[in-house]
């Protein structure tokens, strides 16, 4: 690299360490794995459940280590952090007597968490200022009374750490009642990815299985960074760089992880030396994905690296994407994306001569306004090499929480497959609903509009997960009744309080349940989870599947189903055999326990799930990535400022809208309220490296806020959700609501 692409890369900081993971892991492992709580956590690592935190999924029947294809793997630290979360004491019955609502408001989301686990359930009472035990009975009688509404008033949110049977549930509860107000974290996450590959294949879901990923030749890594929040699929990039495959990473950052990686699965060749991850790092313009994927098609047709036979026989609407791509010139390619042409060249040479490609993503790709053109553009291309319905290729969207993707093949979404809603029509013996529901985003402005008298929230943080965090306190204060169930308090508890009762059901997590459980990971593998106990002896919890049949049989009486035997999980899965397609091996796994994949998402020939058998390919138009001027701002005309292109995703030691540890050490960021900014940009709005500065979008601004040099492009920023919600207002992809997290137009001055 050159002087001057080094300089608008970024260059690391001082306190960057050389490469991701490494010894620091192994210390973590050790310390807790060896700390009072050791015992525990062990039972719990030991215990045959599915992994808590990653959609990779790690765990299940065959034990806490062993994966899908039967390897004995390591679990990773960060199953360690999310257990160890989970095994903190109870949080005491006093202590809400003690602590008044604007007291709880000044937590931060780790002290929040630190509190301990809910252990008994709580209501806070409109016009009182403390959090009170509530009983049983009054909660059902609340909660009953508020479903009592007419459907389009009530509404969920869930968040992809329940079980499959919850999710059933849950959508079959809200489903009998006419609402389809089913919003889901995943609406805020990986719904581009469901609706392009939908769209564009049949299934929404990856169709890379493990065993498939493990023949692939060549892994194309966009916007994810699997060293922080997937570092299981690390092992695969490692292994796949020691059988001479190669890895192309495109990704604003230049991660230390995704450079180089010491995994301890490999402690002889890897863990102290680490191994070489990327072999080539493409560091675009955020949200500019689109045109350097349009700029790899160019390539390939100018190369002759297309495979036309291939198109004809196996896709629609190629045409029309070879016409737009040769209609694009280099120039727009190339200022669209900040990439030139040669390293683009680069990038179509190596995806165009390998002969099995996977082309995998994540939030980079997903959380923008062209969130779905992003997909569009990465299938395309998997499209134009031949690289779908084939072992060791395709289009892989890497999953967030360990159970997301079961959420959705559960029926937990706005967008109903027609299958499920045929057998669920059956099963209520009447048609569905047709009025369209809320998704994540329309709940927030529905309820903002008062149009929300009710909602259940089986897990999350719907308050710190939205944008604009002043909005989403007011949406949710509109609301009369909000019951939460969860495991450990966060922010939302707290922030995102009901009208009149807002009221916290402390639940069993998925190693304490008396029953079993399945979840889905994110390559298409059921897995079963067993029964275990709780540590919280002297507690007061329940599982969300008796609080949620006990409610829907309050509710729905015995219609259309006996809820209350539905408590006994195995007829939960039963039901989903029946309903569910692809599911069918679900109605006796209690007695098989074989785990399995679900059947039609795995292509192993270019067959795809479509009417025609055939891939719908769509053009990509380039995006429009104008920064607004700092006057849009409103700032004096006398400061010096920079505006910038922000990126808000998640540090090294948190999940999701819970912190647990305040640095982020692998980009050298000592604590949370930090910008991650490019030097360039910096010295042009005349701030040093350190100063403090003020961040402000177009919600509001974040002050004293630490500039903190590094590896980022220029015009590009990094800083951490879920603090950074409070600055900026939803812009969202139309076509599935999710919002632009990875772009948010942001001006920062001293
Ligand atoms: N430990 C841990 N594990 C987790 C989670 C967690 O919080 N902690 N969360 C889970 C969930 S729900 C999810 S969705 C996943 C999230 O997993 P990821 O998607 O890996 O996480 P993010 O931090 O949101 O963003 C990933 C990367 O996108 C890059 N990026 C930002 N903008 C762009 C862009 O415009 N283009 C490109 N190409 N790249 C861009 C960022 O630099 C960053 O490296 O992880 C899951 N696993
Ligand atoms: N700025 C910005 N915002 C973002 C993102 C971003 O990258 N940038 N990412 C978005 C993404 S990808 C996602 S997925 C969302 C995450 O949004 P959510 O899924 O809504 O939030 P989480 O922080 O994962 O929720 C954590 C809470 O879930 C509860 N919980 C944990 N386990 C269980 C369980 O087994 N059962 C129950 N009932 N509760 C449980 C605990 O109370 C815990 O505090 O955030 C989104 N918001
Ligand atoms: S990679 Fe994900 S599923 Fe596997 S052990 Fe780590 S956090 Fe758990
Ligand atoms: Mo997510």
């Amino acid at each position: 690299m050159n002087e001057d692409r080094k300089a608008i890369n970024g260059e690391p900081n001082q306190d960057t360490p050389k490469m991701g993971g490494g010894l620091p892991v192994v210390e973590y492992w050790a310390r807790h794995t060896l700390s009072p709580e050791g015992l525990k956590l062990w039972q719990t690592l030991f215990h045959k459940s599915a992994c808590l935190s990653c959609s990779w999924g790690t765990g299940g029947q065959k034990g806490g280590f062993t994966n899908e294809v039967g390897e004995k793997v390591q679990r990773c630290m960060k199953s360690v952090e999310s257990i160890s979360a989970e095994i903190q004491p109870p949080i005491s019955t006093q202590f809400f007597a003690h602590q008044t609502i604007t007291q709880l408001q000044q937590l931060s989301s780790l002290e929040a968490d630190r509190l301990g686990r809910w252990s008994f359930p709580i209501i806070l009472r409109s016009g009182k200022s403390n959090y009170e035990h509530i009983s049983w009975s009054e909660i059902y009688q609340i909660a009953t009374a508020a479903f009592q509404k007419p459907p389009e008033r009530v509404a969920s949110y869930s968040s992809g750490r329940s079980s499959n049977e919850s999710a059933y549930l849950l959508q079959l509860m809200m489903r009998a009642l006419g609402s389809n107000n089913l919003a889901d974290c995943s609406d805020l996450c990986h719904a581009p990815s469901t609706f392009g590959l939908k769209q564009m294949f049949g299934s929404g879901t990856s169709m890379v299985s493990l065993e498939s990923l493990k023949q692939t030749d060549c892994v194309v890594l966009v916007g994810a960074n699997p060293s922080y929040n997937h570092p299981r699929l690390m092992n695969e990039l490692i292994k796949l760089r020691d059988r001479g495959g190669k890895v192309i990473v495109i990704n604003p950052v230049r991660e230390i992880g995704l450079v180089k990686f010491g995994s301890p699965s490999f402690p002889v060749t890897s863990l102290i030396q680490g191994s070489e991850i990327a072999s080539l790092y493409l560091q675009p313009i955020p949200g500019s994905d689109v045109a350097l994927f349009v700029g790899i098609q160019k390539s390939l047709i100018e190369k002759n690296l297309v495979d036309y036979k291939y198109l004809r026989s196996h896709t629609e609407n190629w045409q029309e994407v070879i016409e737009q791509v040769n209609q694009t010139t280099w120039e727009e390619i190339t200022t669209v994306c900040g990439i030139s042409q040669a390293e683009i060249e680069t990038a179509a040479t190596i995806i165009g001569s390998s002969p099995k490609v996977v082309f995998a993503w994540a939030m980079g790709i997903t959380q923008h306004e062209n969130g779905v053109d992003n997909v569009y553009s990465i299938a395309n291309t998997a499209l134009l090499t031949g690289n779908a319905g084939k072992e060791g290729a395709g289009t892989m969207p890497i999953r967030g929480h360990s159970n997301v993707q079961g959420f959705g093949s559960m029926g937990v979404t706005v967008r109903l497959k027609q299958e499920i809603q045929q057998a669920l029509e059956k099963l209520l013996d009447r048609p569905l609903s047709r009025v369209q529901g809320y998704d994540t985003r329309s709940l927030i402005e529905a309820a903002d509009g008062g149009e929300i008298d009710t909602l259940i929230c089986v897990g999350g943080n719907l308050y710190a997960a939205n944008p604009d965090s002043t909005q989403a306190k007011r949406a949710l204060g509109k609301i009369k009744t909000i019951i939460y169930l969860a495991t450990k308090p966060n922010l939302g508890h707290f922030h995102g309080l009901a009208q009149q009762n807002t009221i916290i059901i402390p639940v069993l997590n998925r190693f304490e349940n008396p029953h079993k459980t399945t979840t889905e990971s994110g390559n298409n593998f059921v897995r079963l989870n067993d029964e275990g106990t709780t540590h919280l002896k002297d507690a007061d919890l329940i599982s969300e599947v008796e609080f949620i049949t006990e409610l829907a049989h309050r509710i729905h009486g015995e219609y259309p189903v006996n809820w209350r035997k539905l408590q006994d999980t195995k007829y939960v899965r039963q039901l989903i055999a029946q309903t569910i397609p692809g599911f069918e091996k679900m109605a006796n796994l209690d007695e098989t326990k074989q785990e399995f994949t679900i059947g039609g998402r795995i292509f192993p020939e270019p067959k795809f799930a479509t009417s025609s058998g055939k891939a719908a390919m769509f053009v990509t138009p380039l995006p429009q990535l104008d920064l607004p001027d700092p006057k849009a701002f409103k700032i004096p005309d006398s400061k010096k400022s920079v505006v910038v292109a922000l990126m808000t995703g998640r540090s090294y030691s948190q999940h999701n809208t819970v912190v647990y540890k305040v640095a982020d050490k692998y980009r050298g960021i000592p604590h949370r309220n930090c910008i991650l900014m490019n030097q360039i940009d910096a010295e042009m709005a005349g701030i040093k490296e350190h100063q403090r500065v003020t961040v402000q979008a177009d919600a509001g601004k974040l002050e004293n806020v630490e500039v903190i040099f590094g590896t980022v492009r220029q015009g590009a920023a990094l800083m951490f959700y879920p603090e950074v919600n409070a600055i900026f207002k939803a812009r969202i992809d139309r076509r599935c609501g999710t919002p632009a997290f990875k772009r948010v137009p942001a001006v920062v001055y001293a």
